[in-house]
């Protein structure tokens, strides 16, 4: 069983005059980090430095805000590099399968694990129940139960549904992802 404790919302993170963010992208494996990623990356004139196996870095350009993004291998062996990007982090995306029930529960142990880290404890977070075209998809209620989400509190998150397969939910993620670094801008 997995708890969130918890955290205070100061959302003032950057200094004054800065001119980067960082958009950090986890989730387990075939989640759908990387659709995700290719679309953000369309959508923001993405340029990608050079690849590697296990992280997928992209700079976008957001409202004239530089912003770096990380897609970052979601297997458990690679989950163990997670933290070294926790501080560096400015905005948080967590992916879901959301018809996958059986690894539903592996990620809310996963996303637990992510939050207890206390790098994270300011950072805006954003969860998304991907996948939404398949016929298995779990309903929005099924995946806040199995979660736990409603035990999420005292931090700054919110829940979408959305297909990176077919771009459903697209616009909603790229107005949050908007929303909050032009809070960080100020
Ligand atoms: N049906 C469907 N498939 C998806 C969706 N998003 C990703 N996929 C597929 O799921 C698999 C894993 O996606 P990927 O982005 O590589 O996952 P990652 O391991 O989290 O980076 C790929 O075959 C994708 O084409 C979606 O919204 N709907
Ligand atoms: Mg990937």
């Amino acid at each position: 069983m997995c708890f969130y404790g918890p955290i205070s919302l100061i959302k003032k993170i950057l200094p004054t005059g800065s001119h980067r963010s960082r958009l950090l992208i986890l989730g387990l494996d075939n989640a759908g980090k990387s659709t995700l990623t290719a679309r953000l990356s369309e959508i923001y004139n993405g340029e990608s430095k050079e690849p590697n196996k296990q992280v997928s870095e992209w700079t976008l350009i957001i409202n004239n805000y530089k912003v770096q993004l990380w897609d970052i291998n979601g297997d458990l062996k690679n989950r163990q590099m997670w933290p070294n990007y926790y501080q560096k982090a400015k905005v948080l995306i967590f992916i879901l399968d959301s018809k996958d029930a059986v690894r539903l529960s592996e990620a809310r142990c996963v996303l637990c694990d992510v939050l207890m880290h206390h790098e994270l404890n300011r950072t805006p977070l954003l969860i998304l129940s991907n996948k939404k075209d398949t016929s298995g998809s779990l309903p929005m209620s099924t995946v806040i139960d199995l979660m736990g989400l409603d035990r999420l509190e005292g931090r700054d998150w919110t829940i979408k549904e959305c297909s990176m397969q077919t771009g459903a939910g697209i616009q909603e993620i790229v107005d949050w992802i908007t929303n909050k670094i032009d809070k960080k801008k100020k």
